[in-house]
């Protein structure tokens, strides 16, 4: 069957500082690619609406797959979806990633008959059967049987997991404009999973959920080989948390030096983690690490008990302290409530600027699959789904919404005036002139946008488009939450997390559940 994978358009945020490879989509279009079908793949964050229509009048496909892993995406994915049936009214168009498993029904009432069905889960472990199924039967009550689909007619059992991570590698080699994949200097950069999930549970956070709060990695010698394959000399590690249990983190980092393969690296991971593994993170060092995100979330401990992240604020200080005397260049993430008031937003200016770091605000947002969603007492002032990408605000604003927009851009602009424009040109010579040499320019372009992109008035003007998609309200407030009643893959306890009794030891008392960290 002639399939076309599809991933939407970039968000807010991504349209400056990185674009990077959808790597589930690709993985997916991976899976069916090796049970025979002919498949292509189209990335709208480089490619435009215009060139889907394109793909689509003049190939056909029989099926299409989107990847939705962002809520703010399903205006857009919905609107597709109708119009690629008033074209091809055989196809048959199906939905699967993060947020789509959230709202999988909602989506396909949204969609009046013109999406399919929604894959839940992770998709390799059941998509080959899915078009299988399809192809001689598309009833929605048939589909349903399989694991993990949602239909009009309802839902299916629970998703499948994969058996192996080692066995799934993405089809990067459909990906078109590969050039176009940046992140900061790293240009052109490719994206790598070595582990899968989240042990820990933050309120804000549904990458547990998702998961069944399980954690898998792939082995080293897999993940060395895959490297091995990337063209591009820059790599995201995506792994929510990086390196949690250190044997698996230097296994890996010692096959990468015993073949030599020489990238410069970006991986995102907890203050407290860094801490911990230390070793690990220098060595990776040696390798080539050259950003790392850690999420810091609040510099206050009550914010930090409001996000449910027990880690200390020292620790956090520390993990700072850390990552600087290894000369890694470190973007935290804080994160703005709705009821901070000049103030507040002062405090978090002021330590901007006292430190190099680079600083990334976005904003509380309860999304649907997280504890807040349910807990969160405060009532949403929007549902409209393109909101809901944490640079809006969708909940009650303590100061009016025109001067909250106005402090939250004054506030980023530490980050503009510190790490972008004139001075980043002058502080990176070296690194855009080999870039420019190589034919890359996506950092060089970056560097003048931000005025562009962060604007209260077009914040605003966000606020007041017509909605046409509503998000369902979240369902009445409870103070504490059964979490297997927020997991799309279900739970297996223990023996879903891949790391030994001390790692778990040391996540249960880091952890919102667990005992208090000292
Ligand atoms: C890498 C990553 C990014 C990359 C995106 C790369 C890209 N172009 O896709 C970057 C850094 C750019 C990014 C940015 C953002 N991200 Co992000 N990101 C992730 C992260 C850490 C991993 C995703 C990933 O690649 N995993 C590896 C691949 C293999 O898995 P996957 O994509 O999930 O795909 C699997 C399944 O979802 C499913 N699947 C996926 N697509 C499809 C399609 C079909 C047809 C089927 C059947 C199945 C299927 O099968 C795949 C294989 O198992 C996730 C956290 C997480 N654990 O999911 C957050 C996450 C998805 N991001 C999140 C957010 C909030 C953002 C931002 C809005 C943040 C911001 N500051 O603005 C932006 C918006 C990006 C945009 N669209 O423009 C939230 C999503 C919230 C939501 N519900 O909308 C998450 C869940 C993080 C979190 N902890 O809350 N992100
Ligand atoms: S540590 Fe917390 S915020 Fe980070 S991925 Fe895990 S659950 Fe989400």
């Amino acid at each position: 069957m002639k399939i076309l994978a599809a991933h939407p358009s970039s968000l807010m945020y991504t349209k400056i500082f990185l674009r990077l490879e959808p790597l589930g989509i690709e993985t997916i279009a991976a899976e069916l690619r090796r049970s025979g079908h002919d498949v292509r793949l189209i990335d709208l964050q480089v490619d435009d609406h215009a060139a889907y229509f394109r793909e689509i009048e003049s190939w056909r496909p029989d099926v299409v797959a989107f990847s939705c892993n962002y809520l703010a995406n399903i205006p857009e994915i919905v609107d597709l979806a109708k119009a690629t049936k008033d074209r091809l009214p055989d196809v048959f168009f199906f939905v699967g990633g993060h947020s789509a498993s959230f709202v999988a029904a909602d989506m396909i009432a949204h969609s009046d008959g013109a999406i399919d069905c929604v894959l839940k889960g992770e998709g390799e472990a059941t998509v080959a059967r899915l078009i299988e199924a399809a192809a001689s039967d598309r009833d929605p009550a048939s589909l349903i049987e399989l694991p993990g689909v949602v239909t009009a007619a309802g839902a299916g059992p629970a998703p499948a997991f994969v058996r192996n991570l080692d066995d799934h590698h993405p089809a990067r080699d459909l990906l078109r404009h590969r050039r176009k994949y940046f992140i900061g200097v790293l240009d052109p950069c490719a994206s790598i999973e070595f582990s899968r999930g989240c042990p820990w549970d933050c309120s804000f956070c549904s990458a547990w959920t998702f998961y069944g709060r399980s954690y898998r990695v792939k082995s080293a010698e897999a993940s060395v080989d895959e490297l091995a394959s990337i063209r591009e000399p820059g790599v995201f590690i995506v792994d929510d948390v990086a390196f949690i249990q250190a044997e698996h983190g230097m296994a890996i980092g010692e096959g990468i030096a015993r073949r030599g393969i020489r990238k410069q690296y970006y991986l995102e991971t907890r203050g407290d983690v860094l801490l911990r593994n230390k070793d690990v993170f220098r060595f990776w060092k040696t390798l080539g690490l050259q950003y790392m995100f850690l999420g810091v979330e609040a510099i206050d401990e009550d914010g930090l008990k409001r996000f449910r992240k027990r880690v200390t604020l020292s620790k956090n200080f520390e993990a700072l302290e850390f990552a600087r005397s290894l000369g890694i260049m470190v973007a935290i993430n804080i994160i703005a409530d709705p009821s901070w008031d000049h103030q507040q937003f002062e405090v978090i200016r002021q330590w901007c600027l006292e430190i190099p770091e680079i600083v990334n605000i976005s904003v509380n947002t309860p999304y649907p699959g997280t504890e807040s969603w349910v807990t969160e007492a405060r009532k949403l002032t929007t549902r409209d789904y393109r909101l809901f990408d944490i640079q809006h605000a969708v909940l009650p604003t303590k100061l009016p919404l025109h001067e909250f927009y106005g402090e939250l851009v004054r506030t980023q602009q530490v980050l503009n005036r510190k790490h972008l424009g004139w001075r980043a040109v002058g502080a990176l010579a070296g690194i855009l002139a080999n870039n420019l040499s190589r034919g890359q320019t996506n950092t060089l372009r970056m560097l003048w946008k931000f005025n562009s992109v962060f604007n209260p008035q077009l914040q605003l003007a966000d606020h007041r488009q017509t909605v046409k998609y509503e998000m369902s309200t979240p369902p009445p407030h409870r103070d504490v939450v059964d979490p297997n009643t927020l997991y799309i893959h279900p739970a297996r306890g223990r023996r879903g997390r891949a790391i030994d009794a001390d790692t778990e030891n040391f996540v249960e008392q880091t952890r919102i559940n667990g005992k208090p960290a000292v």
